[in-house]
């Protein structure tokens, strides 16, 4: 049965972890996957899921099945956290949401939904996205082309070209968009571009799908959600996936969501019905525990603020590892100008370090990178940062 599999190629991210744990240098740093550490350089557990997880052993629950699209406190919370507690939305009777496994569970089911929608559709993603969007939507059988994104001469976003291209797609492309802390680059758009991509979705009849895998990790719940928000105000149909693998770093439950936008309540009766088809052609129903943990913490006012003081303290510490970095390779006299890291949001920085100084910093020092020069800044800490600085510092 076997004898014609070929081996696959590993994942550019999760693959770095496996050399990284094999590495026995004991000053190695692992700044390639996009995990938050915290300043022991250890994943957290948050105070208030901790506590959330304490309430719930002591009370020592059944484990029936769930319901197919998940547990409605939680989908009823992953509403508020999107567009605001008590929004139009939700009384309109427009939003459908589905407690998926992770954001990549939030992915998979909205393309696989969509792939029945509309199956002779293009999706388009950034240039360059997370590698995983290409492979979800192609797995899914669509074919995956780019937009332009990026422009590595500003470090910043080529705007002009991303909305000529957003103008000149067909009808019914579905458009990938990363709502904060863009992955890879750390690049986001602007909250009045935001609301150029609205109008060219608009004008175009695009299908937005935006993908929401950091939120608060930029400025805030409310401020981090200004994309979401500008498409809930325009009356658009669309999709959003959102996950709580960072922002509770529950990683490991796999706790995301499907939200569809539709035009009205009718509509999200027939599409609910459409979407747990295909749940329950993936995995029936989702796991209880992650979802039953984020709902609890967010429907109890105390643990709720206990959160939001974890996750500002979380997107603090990133900030200042950006700073701190900054300083010290001006400090150890590097003439590349490495400033605009400080501006970037989210976990990620695009440095600039070519694939051979990533390289080098990997069999030199220890140190694992994204071959394209991104780096996690959530890995870093105040133990690692001036050996990374010296190790960059000498690779460039
Ligand atoms: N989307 C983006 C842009 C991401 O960076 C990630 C990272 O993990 C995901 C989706 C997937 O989220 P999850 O780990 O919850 O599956
Ligand atoms: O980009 C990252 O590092 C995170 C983690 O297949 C990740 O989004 C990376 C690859 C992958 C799943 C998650």
């Amino acid at each position: 049965i076997f004898a014609a599999v070929e081996m696959a190629p590993r994942d550019p991210i999760l693959g770095l972890n496996e050399a990284y744990n094999a590495d026995t240098r004991s000053n190695k740093v692992n700044l390639g996957v996009g995990v938050y550490y915290n300043d022991n350089g250890k994943i957290p557990l948050l105070a208030a899921v901790k506590a959330a997880e304490e309430a719930r052993l002591k009370n020592a629950p059944p484990r029936g099945y769930q319901p197919i699209e998940g547990l409605g406190a939680y989908n009823t919370a992953v509403q508020n956290l999107l567009f605001g507690a008590g929004n139009a939305l939700a009384e309109a009777g427009r939003l459908v949401t589905a407690e998926a496994l992770g954001g990549t569970g939030a992915l998979k089911i909205g393309a696989d939904f969509l792939k029945r929608l509309s199956p002779e559709a293009t999706v388009y993603i950034s240039d360059p996205s997370w590698e995983n969007h290409r492979a979800l939507f192609e797995s899914a059988g669509f074919k995956v082309e780019n937009y332009p994104y990026y422009d590595a001469a500003t470090r910043g976003v080529n705007f002009a070209g991303m909305k000529a291209a957003l103008l000149s797609y067909a009808p019914g492309s579905i458009i990938v968009l990363h709502a904060c802390c863009h992955n890879p680059t750390g690049a986001d758009l602007s909250d009045a571009q935001w609301a150029e991509v609205v109008e060219a979705c608009r004008e175009r009849g695009l299908v937005p799908f935006l993908d929401m895998a950091y939120q608060g990790f930029a400025e805030g719940i409310d401020a981090d959600a200004v994309a979401v928000r500008a498409f809930a105000a325009s009356g658009l149909q669309f999709f959003i996936s959102s996950s709580f693998s960072k922002s509770f770093s529950l990683y490991g439950e796999r706790v995301g969501a499907l939200t569809i936008i539709t035009s009205g309540k009718e509509e999200s009766g027939r599409v609910l019905s459409q979407l747990k088809r295909v749940i329950r052609t993936n995995y029936s129903n989702p796991p209880i525990h992650g979802g039953a943990i984020v709902a609890a913490v967010l429907s109890d006012a105390g643990l709720r603020a206990q959160w939001e003081e974890e996750l500002a303290g979380m997107r603090d510490r990133i900030r200042a590892m950006r700073t701190g970095l900054v300083e010290k390779l001006k400090a150890r006299n590097v003439a590349q100008d490495f400033s605009f890291v400080v501006g970037q949001r989210g976990m990620f920085s695009y440095t600039g370090l070519t694939a051979a100084q990533v390289d080098k910093l990997k069999d030199e020092y220890g140190i694992y990178a994204v071959s394209t020069g991104r780096i996690c800044l959530a890995a870093l800490n105040n133990q690692n940062i001036d050996y990374v600085a010296d190790a960059i510092a000498k690779v460039v």
